[in-house]
């Protein structure tokens, strides 16, 4: 019998954590999980670990000279100094900082998944941190999803609410009979839900619609992307081109009237102008299957065929967010957009459009939402602000102007930076690009658990404790549970919880009490949760007292009675229940967005030829197309260190996927070693050889530590196999500035030198000063 007072909640699941002497002996997925993520069995080794920071590190440099060395970052070692110490320095610059810049010259974005739990959430106890010191430049939107979450709003509404209204799988298992996953519907991404997982879902519900006879169809360059359906059809659609397909889906509807006129006529605005475009009116080319069979490596009977059954059938469509990762990654989404409203099918049992079933453990969970317990976040008296993606550009261009969705902005001069809880030497695109911009500003602290690359390239590295190692709530995104997340273990060597570092900073700086409100760790666990009751009590749901939710570990909260499926009222009644854009219905055309004047993002859903153009040139130098997708082994970089992660790579390196007639071209071998490169950066890879990928494209999960060869030459070998060191810094328009990894070319070629030794893992070299 497990104990329900014993749990631990993470992004990938809910354990129960068994102890001896101060140490984590096992972690046990909860009994209530269907398919319980592997990625938790990493954690017991790694938390104590060599990987962990054990003491408050100031780089050589920096403690020597100050911000006058920052040209040092990433390449000197480090020293070991007192929490006194190192909280006095970083007091002393953020005040100074503050006085000479103001408040807009600290960056305090921070973007990152950090831990589960809702106290400890470590950004946002940056966020309060640093509004309560008079504010901060801030980032918006997400590496996820910010093409989707800019165009969305626009033309249908707002993606993150939108997410949780999706159809239930349940409704889907008894109504769908097509379902058409643009991206595929992989088991692996499905693992993880933001602020915590407790029940995985996905294999079961296909499962169920499989054996109810649902017909799937993965539209995605990768076979495997739909592997948990044995008899799915596959289109080997060719990477960034599903826009070009779409919209011939929609010309051929139109062509062959197998459009729904009545939909078209109640639900949107704007199908004149979008009809003109399709039928080459605008500017000359008609965007027939003929057209788009080129473009997109499907033959134009594949194209007509699918547009035929899906207006034949009930038939959904699921486009996950991979797609608007890249160029013009707008347009995918709102292509599906178009074509989903011609079809008509939106807001039916079964039927319509969905963005990223599968892309976390969320949408479609018949589980009821509540927002749950939550820190109080407080004003940001600063106003500057800068897409989440643009921070290369930002620290590059103090002052620099730039278009995002319809405005004119300026970037902020930054001189500290502060980050806990992400890994921008994991995220961000184009790794040489960002080390540059990453030494201009004076100061870089980092609160890490770990020694990522991106803390080795700080100048100001706290220690923090990790989850094992503190209490908390965990109450995860529309997971339908609330855990009592236990501290299990001591925390490591020196480490501290990020609250009481900030809680000691805002001391020194003198607004301790506005911080902490006078409130230790379990003070505050019980005032967010009794603060969360009555914002509970609205969604149906009622919880107890804080210490008999304790005391019991656990509260699952009743599923929602009532199936739901996406967009029903604005089906039912488009006057009642308008959408949030600017007409109250479905806009394929976009006045908003015309008014814009982007010649990348008009009016309508778009394939831009110059873009296309663009990347075919660089297919002439480096032909293959890199995806570099959400790995199956850890979150993001999370955990790479841990044994799950590792006993998957090759010779130590991260594993590499490819068609075997691009490895034949390249007398490449399984499980051999490969340098794949570009114009921007090589890394080391280890070949995995497969028939599943479509030729012409490689595929590498992103996560795998930064690793350069020799971190004082710009431009280094990764000796370990970040995908970000080859990708391109570039906005996927000027309307979305999302993240574009998934636009990316390379080359690849077998690696006969002697192999590198892995250093990801090792922490810095460290040296002690004489007083
Ligand atoms: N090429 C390419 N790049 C991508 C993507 C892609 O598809 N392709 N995907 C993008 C996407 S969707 C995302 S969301 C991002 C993810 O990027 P991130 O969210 O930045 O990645 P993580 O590895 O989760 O980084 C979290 C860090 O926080 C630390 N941490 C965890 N808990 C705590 C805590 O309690 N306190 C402190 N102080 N630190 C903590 C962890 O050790 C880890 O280093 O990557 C993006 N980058
Ligand atoms: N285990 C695990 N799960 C995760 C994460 C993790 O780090 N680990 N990260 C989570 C996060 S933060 C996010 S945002 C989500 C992201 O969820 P997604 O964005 O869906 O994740 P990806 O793995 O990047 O992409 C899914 C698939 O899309 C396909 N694809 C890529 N480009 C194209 C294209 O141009 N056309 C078509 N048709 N298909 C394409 C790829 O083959 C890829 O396998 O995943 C979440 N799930
Ligand atoms: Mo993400």
């Amino acid at each position: 019998m497990q104990a329900e007072n014993k749990l631990t909640s993470t992004h990938w699941g809910t354990y129960h954590v068994d102890t001896a002497d101060d140490k984590i002996t096992a972690m046990t997925p909860v009994a209530w999980d269907k398919n319980p993520s592997p990625i938790g069995q990493s954690m017991p080794e790694a938390v104590t670990g060599n990987t962990r920071i054990r003491r408050p590190a100031v780089r050589l440099g920096y403690l020597q000279h100050g911000p006058d060395s920052r040209e040092g970052r990433g390449k000197e070692p480090f020293v070991e100094v007192s929490w006194e110490k190192a909280l006095d320095l970083l007091a002393g610059e953020l005040h100074s900082v503050k006085q000479r810049h103001g408040n807009q010259a600290i960056f305090g974005g921070s973007y990152g998944w950090g831990s589960a739990g809702r106290f400890h959430h470590v950004q946002s106890q940056l966020h309060r941190f640093l509004k309560g010191f008079g504010g901060y430049t801030a980032s918006t939107n997400t590496y996820s999803s910010a093409a989707g979450e800019r165009i969305l709003p626009h033309i249908i509404g707002p993606l993150s609410p939108l997410h949780k209204q999706h159809t239930h799988f349940s409704v889907l298992a008894e109504h769908c009979e097509v379902f058409v996953a643009i991206g595929g519907l992989p088991l692996r991404n499905s693992q993880v839900n933001v602020g915590g997982a407790s029940d995985h879902m996905l294999k079961y519900w296909l499962e169920k619609m499989q054996a109810r006879g649902v017909k799937f169809i993965n539209v995605s360059p990768v076979k495997n992307d739909l592997s948990a359906v044995s008899n799915a059809q596959w289109l080997p659609v060719k990477p960034g081109t599903d826009t070009a397909l779409l919209l011939a889906l929609c010309q051929t509807l139109i062509s062959e009237d197998l459009h729904d006129t009545a939909f078209i006529a109640s639900h949107t605005v704007g199908f004149e102008p979008l009809r003109q475009y399709l039928n080459g009116e605008t500017d000359g080319v008609e965007k027939n299957a003929a057209w788009a069979a080129p473009l997109t490596g499907l033959s134009a009977r594949q194209i007509t065929e699918l547009a035929r059954t899906m207006a034949a059938q009930r038939t959904m469509v699921n486009i996950s967010w991979s797609l608007q990762r890249s160029r013009q990654g707008e347009q995918a989404y709102w292509a599906t957009v178009a074509l989903t409203a011609l079809l008509g099918q939106i807001g039916t049992p079964g039927g319509g459009l969905a963005f990223g079933y599968a892309c976390t453990n969320l949408a479609g969970a018949d589980r009821r939402s509540f927002s749950g317990p939550r820190l109080p976040a407080g004003e940001n008296n600063v106003k500057s602000i800068i897409p989440v993606a643009r921070l290369s550009d930002m620290l590059l261009n103090p002052g620099g102007e730039y278009q995002f969705d319809g405005r004119q902005c300026r970037y902020a001069d930054i001189r500290l930076v502060y980050w806990a809880g992400g890994n921008a030497f994991h995220h961000h695109q184009d790794l040489n690009r960002l080390a540059e911009a990453w030494r201009r500003p004076e100061t870089v602290v980092v609160h890490e658990q770990y020694w990522t690359a991106q803390a080795k390239f700080s100048d100001i590295v706290l220690p923090a404790t990790t989850v094992l190692e503190r209490n908390d709530i965990g109450s995860g995104s529309h997971d339908g549970f609330m855990v009592a997340m236990r501290q299990h273990i001591a925390p490591f060597a020196g480490a501290r919880d990020d609250y009481a570092i900030f809680s000691d900073l805002a001391a020194r700086l003198g607004f301790a009490d506005k911080f902490t409100e006078g409130r230790n760790p379990e003070q505050w666990l019980k005032h967010i949760y009794d603060e969360s009751r009555p914002r509970a009590e609205k969604d149906g749901i009622d919880l107890p007292p804080f210490d008999e939710f304790w005391q019991q570990g656990k509260l699952e909260f009743d599923r929602p009675v009532t199936p739901q499926v996406f967009l029903a009222d604005f089906r039912a009644d488009p006057q009642q229940y308008p959408l949030s854009t600017p007409s109250g219905r479905i806009e394929l055309f976009s006045e908003t967005i015309a008014a814009f004047g982007y010649s990348e993002c008009p009016g309508y859903p778009y394939w831009d030829p110059r873009e296309y153009e663009f990347q075919q040139q660089q297919s002439e130098q480096w032909p293959l197309h890199m995806l570099s997708s959400q790995p199956a082994t850890r979150l993001h970089s999370q955990y790479d260190h841990g044994s799950i992660s590792r006993r998957t790579k090759i010779h130590g390196r991260e594993p590499l996927w490819m068609h075997p007639d691009d490895a034949a071209a390249r007398d490449i071998t399984e499980g051999s070693v490969v340098k794949v490169f570009n114009q921007r950066g090589a890394i080391l890879a280890g070949a995995r050889i497969s028939d599943q990928i479509r030729p012409g494209v490689i595929q590498i999960a992103t996560g795998a530590w930064y690793d350069p060869q020799d971190p004082a030459t710009p431009g280094s070998l990764d000796k370990h196999g970040n995908p970000n060191v080859l990708t391109e810094d570039r906005g996927s328009s000027r309307l979305g500035q999302g993240c574009s990894a998934q636009s990316c070319k390379v080359e690849i070629e077998r690696w006969q030198q002697p192999l590198p030794e892995i250093t990801a893992f090792s922490p810095p070299e460290f040296v002690t000063l004489s007083e």
